[in-house]
């Protein structure tokens, strides 16, 4: 299949081996197969459709006269007899003509019977004797019985056939660059002026990005005019290496280039290199530069380059990774191989640099990176005005809000937004998507399905308050937790209840904004244990995400006063497995300053949740009413926060809380959302 596209891309360039003669594909081998089934077919009904005898029913037989040949095989004391085509039907139960459709080696009218004989001369005796005492007419032949030969041959023809093969195989494999059916071929896709390209991406169709696109914008002036550059004396960058995490554009991006330089434009996948068999990745990636090569100037891109590219291995005896490990060699010396006006330009994608091979990221092959990061505000709204072209919205939707709603979402997340919100409008049959439609939409995507339906007993459902109240009392009490947008009961995902923050969009965060983050997270347990004196499994997944990051603050953070400014992160991405690089001290020493910190906010959130015991159970009833609150109607249990500042002012920026607006009109408007 590779192959035949391949031929489609290229036709001024045949494969290596189109002009000999003999070519190998599939057609012989179906060839092959099918002659090896018909053989298989004959040799059975050859003896199959003989009817064969026993000895004692031969000699009824032919005392009768029945047969008109015999035919005694030397080798396997056996004979075939010919019966009268007159007798045909009263033996083998069938006419002859039936008979010989059967077996269309056999001519019409012939129809035989195979019988064991107890040896050749017992039955020369008896042939002889029956020759004399009846008058049978049967006539006697002697063979040399190649049945036997034929046995053999049909036993060995297959093995020589399937030797023959692997033989060839073997050939192809080492030898060529094809290899059986294409597999050392690259499996790029290529896109140019001539391939029926539905529609080219441009720069105008990439949203928000800015930096990544000026940086890339430079590639495209390379390949338009790279004697503005080579007169001066400067060497064309080989590649460029786009870093992001996933669903950020990289692939758009790279395709943006290649829309826009009017070049062609490789694509393929880091895992399209690998395959079970040795040596086929390193053969690819010399095919791709050939073919990269012959189409200069032209762009390559490999997504996901860390399936090749990951460092290689520290210990030589694993040995399991020597195949990836050539092709990322050879990767590396085609990339030095080509000089650097040969007009291809490497770009490649990944979400995982500190992974990669240090070789890799030198000067002179991806010598510069782009970071192509999650979209801030300003981009978010970009992408959002780009999703919402297709979409019929009513006024009601502002997509400066969406923005806002929506830190941390990916590109991708936010054309997934839009999608579901225009879903969620036509399942309720509605004309235009509004605003509360993509409400509903962000909460679906972050949150999972609403169960409303959830059976939960009454019990259940005082914990599920308790414990989310204990979430929202503490992200009130506390002044760096982040602020609560609303806290709701109903089942959602695998959630039976969540509170929602506004996470800020920091770039770095502080001890303090850390420890009243986790205080809060350890709220819902802290809340149980006070209030009902029992606690619940349901706190597991807050038990994780706090671990998690008291680890991280021990271990990556260097925030733990007996291991300050410490940092074992691991870059190779492979687990450390026996080379912890800390000694078994050290790892004591981590366990329980992980321990002391939860322990350390577990006992600050109950010494808060006791402290505001009134409101936290006021907050429960409430909850346990309306099932869903927010920001405002904690305000009014809690009075106005002690430090506003900070998370309130977030949220009255944000359009969540509006300070002029009175509570009764607030209230009305929630009630109609839900
Ligand atoms: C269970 N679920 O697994 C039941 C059905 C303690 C009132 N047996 O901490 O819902 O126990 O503050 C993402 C988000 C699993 C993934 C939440 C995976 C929750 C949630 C377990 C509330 N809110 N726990 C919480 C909860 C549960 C769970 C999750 C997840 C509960 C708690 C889930
Ligand atoms: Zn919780």
């Amino acid at each position: 299949m590779s192959e035949e596209k391949n031929k489609n891309n290229k036709p001024a360039n045949p494969g290596p081996n189109s002009n000999k003669p003999f070519k190998f594909n599939m057609a012989w081998m179906y060839g092959l197969i099918i002659v090896m089934l018909l053989a298989v077919f004959f040799t059975n009904t050859n003896s199959g459709s003989n009817k064969e005898l026993g000895w004692s029913e031969f000699q009824k037989y032919a005392e009768e006269n029945t047969f008109s040949k015999m035919a005694v095989n030397l080798s396997d004391r056996k004979v075939i007899a010919t019966i009268k085509p007159e007798l045909v039907s009263a033996i083998l139960g069938a006419s002859t003509d039936t008979f010989a459709i059967k077996n269309p080696l056999k001519k019409a009218g012939e129809a035989t019977v195979t019988v064991i004989i107890p040896s050749v001369d017992k039955f020369t005796d008896y042939y002889n004797s029956l020759v004399l005492k009846k008058e049978i007419d049967a006539t006697i032949s002697y063979n040399e019985g190649n049945s036997l030969l034929w046995t053999i041959a049909i036993q060995v023809l297959p093995i020589v056939i399937i030797v023959f093969i692997w033989i060839f195989l073997f050939r192809r494999m080492s030898g060529g660059s094809g290899g059986p059916f294409g597999v050392g071929k690259t499996k790029a896709q290529l896109y140019d002026k001539s391939s029926t390209q539905s529609k080219k991406v441009t720069f105008k169709d990439v949203a928000g990005l800015s930096e990544a696109k000026q940086e890339v914008e430079e590639i495209v002036d390379f390949l338009k005019n790279p004697a503005k550059y080579t007169d001066l004396g400067a060497k064309i960058p080989k590649g460029a290496l786009l870093v992001g995490p996933p669903g950020t554009g990289k692939t758009l991006l790279a395709k943006a280039v290649a829309g826009e330089a009017d070049v062609p434009f490789f694509s393929l996948s880091g895992s399209d290199f690998v395959e079970m068999f040795v040596g086929v990745g390193a053969s690819r990636v010399r095919d791709l530069f050939r073919q990269a090569k012959e189409k200069a100037p032209c762009i390559v891109f490999i997504d996901e380059i860390d399936a090749v590219g990951r460092a290689r291995g520290r210990n030589p005896s694993m040995g399991a990774n020597d195949e990836r490990e050539n092709t990322l060699n050879q990767l590396l010396t085609e990339m030095d191989g080509f000089g650097s006006n040969s007009g291809v330009i490497i770009l490649a994608a990944t979400n995982r640099v500190d992974i990669l091979d240090k070789a890799l990221l030198r000067a002179g092959r991806f010598d510069r990176q782009i970071n192509v990061d999650l979209p801030e505000l300003n981009d978010r709204k970009e992408i959002f005005l780009v999703h919402l072209r297709d979409i019929k919205i009513d006024e009601s939707v502002d997509t400066e809000f969406m923005a806002r709603q929506t830190p941390g979402f990916s590109g991708a997340d936010i054309a997934n937004v839009c999608n579901e919100a225009a879903l969620i409008a036509a399942r309720n049959g509605k004309e235009f998507v509004q605003k509360d439609d993509f409400m509903n939409a962000v909460d679906r995507i972050v949150g999972g399905l609403e169960k409303k339906s959830k059976v939960t007993t009454v019990e259940e459902r005082r914990t599920i308050a308790i414990h989310e109240g204990g979430h929202a009392t503490l992200s009130w009490m506390l002044e760096y937790a982040n602020p609560l947008v609303k806290v709701t009961i109903v089942p959602r995902g695998k959630a039976l209840g969540a509170a929602w923050y506004m996470p800020e969009e920091r770039q770095i965060t502080t001890y303090q904004q850390l420890q009243d983050e986790m205080c809060a997270t350890l709220g819902g347990r802290a809340a149980e244990e006070l209030v009902l004196g029992k606690i619940s499994t349901g706190a597991y997944n807050d038990l994780e995400r706090v671990t998690k990051q008291a680890y991280a603050m021990v271990v990556y953070y260097g925030m733990s006063n007996l291991l300050p400014n410490l940092n074992y992160y691991d870059a190779s991405g492979q687990d450390w497995g026996f080379t912890k690089p800390y000694s078994d001290e050290t790892a004591t020493l981590i366990d329980s300053e992980v321990k002391r910190i939860i322990n350390e906010q577990y006992a600050r959130a109950q010494a808060i949740l006791t402290e505001c015991k009134i409101q936290h159970m006021a907050l429960a009833e409430l909850l346990l009413e309306k099932e869903v609150i927010y920001a405002d109607d904690l305000e009014k249990i809690f009075g106005k926060r002690k430090w506003l500042s900070r998370s309130q002012e977030i949220l009255a920026q944000q359009g969540l809380v509006d300070p002029e607006e009175t509570v009764a009109e607030k209230t009305e408007d929630s009630g109609e959302e839900k």
